[in-house]
């Protein structure tokens, strides 16, 4: 038999072929030399400095747009686009952000429900990661319930004039282009806004608690003017955006067993050195009660990435099974990172050690991308047939 390996009990690794092992020590590696080193400082600062020299790196490194084909993306698997993911988390939810909006939302968005123009203009430059782009879909009086937002655009002659405000943005004060949801007349649509249009600017959300290595901004739009051809002309409606949507929370399905990895990690090394009553804390009964509850919910949450990787690589991945693995694989990762706190003591308060960081981190991806509570109620309405969301 193999031996049994504490960082993967249950042989999962064998589940990955040489090419998408491959592509995750690539990033595995990046993150361990450009982030890791740096990122308790930046954090503790409330900062991602260099951000457009990362995103660079992360352009060469073929991660963003990856699942997209053609305009320069890597036409990845679902599976390597999760790994990657799972990797960058490890390093800081920050990172893995930057990366799930820029290909996920803005360059999906684009792909899936723009023009060739528009595909061609912006595209090549962002998988390249020398544009950064945004997604406005939130608004400060509508999260949840995107469908009540008031941002709305009129046309006026051939022109489009965009009026509102979005809210918790992330990438919006460093991005090129921002995918913008408005109310129109003919239901809601996605326009792209070239940072520098007259009436708009993106000013930086400061004093978060979480995701503090990640840009998040709020857009402004005070009567943007866009030419006709700003608006994607295969969206319509909600489901537009919605659908960006299910693509960005399949790869937290994945990223936020980054964070519990590495706090999972932190705990076991930390629970074999540490000595009291005479004996290294990893030898009371009940820390392992801890580690193996730990364990088991992060290996668990990797069998079920696994799986809806492969259904979507297959193309029969359907939007409440990204709920049920968004829902799980957040929510476990949390309670990892929380249970992996109380194994380090007063060390796990400390930036010295990443699971503090990791556990307040996950606090906003618990609540992006549909909260629990929505992921619930898109269960629910699966399992039961009614909709209880209002
Ligand atoms: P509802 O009436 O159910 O649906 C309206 C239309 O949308 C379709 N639809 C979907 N289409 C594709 N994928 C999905 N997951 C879809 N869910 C619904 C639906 O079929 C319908 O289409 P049609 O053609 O019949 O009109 O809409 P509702 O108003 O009842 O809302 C449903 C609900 C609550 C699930 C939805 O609004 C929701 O998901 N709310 C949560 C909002 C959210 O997740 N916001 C995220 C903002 S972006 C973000 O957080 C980025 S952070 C990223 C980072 O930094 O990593
Ligand atoms: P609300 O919708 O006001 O919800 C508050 C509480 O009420 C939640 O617990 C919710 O589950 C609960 N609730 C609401 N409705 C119901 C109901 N019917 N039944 C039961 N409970 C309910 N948005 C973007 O568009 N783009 C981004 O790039 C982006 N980046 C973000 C980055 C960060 C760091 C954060 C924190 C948020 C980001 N968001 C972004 C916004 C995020 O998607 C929203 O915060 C989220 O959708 C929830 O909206 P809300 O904060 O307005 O909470």
């Amino acid at each position: 038999l193999p031996p049994f390996d504490p960082r993967d009990p249950l042989g999962l690794d064998d589940l990955l072929s040489p090419e998408e092992k491959a592509v995750r020590d690539t990033v595995r590696r990046w993150a361990a030399d450009r982030i890791l080193p740096h990122i308790a400082e930046w954090y503790e600062r409330g900062e991602l400095p260099g951000i457009r020299e990362l995103a660079r790196e992360l352009g060469a490194l073929g991660a963003l747009g990856m699942q997209l084909k053609g305009h320069g993306c890597a036409g990845a698997s679902a599976v390597q686009y999760g790994l990657v993911c799972l990797e960058l988390e490890a390093a800081d939810s920050g990172v893995r952000s930057l990366v799930s909006v820029q290909g996920s939302l803005a360059m999906y968005a684009i792909h899936r429900f723009g023009s060739d123009e528009q595909r061609e203009r912006w595209l090549p430059g962002m998988a390249k990661g020398e544009t950064i782009g945004c997604f406005g879909l939130t608004e400060p009086d509508h999260g949840s319930d995107p469908g009540g937002m008031r941002t709305y655009a009129k046309r006026d002659g051939g022109d489009w004039v965009l009026t509102g405000r979005k809210m918790w943005i992330t990438n919006g004060s460093v991005a090129g282009v921002a995918v913008v949801w408005a109310r129109t007349d003919e239901g809601i649509r996605g326009f792209l806004v070239p940072a520098g249009s007259p009436g708009f600017s993106a000013p930086e959300i400061r004093h978060k608690w979480s995701l503090r290595a990640s840009v998040t901004s709020e857009l402004v739009l005070d009567e943007v003017r866009l030419p006709a051809d700003a608006v994607l002309p295969g969206a319509s409606g909600l489901r537009g955006p919605l659908s960006c949507l299910n693509h960005a929370r399949y790869g937290i399905v994945w990223g936020a067993l980054g964070a519990a990895r590495a706090s999972f990690e932190a705990a076991l090394d930390y629970a074999c050195a540490r000595e009291q009553f005479g004996r290294p804390i990893g030898g009371f009964q009940l820390t392992q009660a801890k580690l193996a509850d730990m364990a088991l919910e992060l290996h668990k949450g990797i069998l079920l990435a696994h799986h809806l990787g492969r259904r979507m690589d297959a193309g029969t991945l359907r939007p409440e099974q990204v709920s049920f693995g968004k829902l799980n694989n957040v929510r476990e990762a949390i309670g990892i990172c929380r249970t992996a706190r109380t194994i380090l003591g007063a060390n796990g308060i400390s930036l010295e050690y990443p699971v503090m960081r990791h556990a307040t981190n996950l606090e906003s991806v618990l609540t992006y991308e549909g909260t629990v509570e929505m992921h619930q109620l898109v269960l629910g309405k699966a399992l039961t047939g009614v909709d209880a969301f209002r």
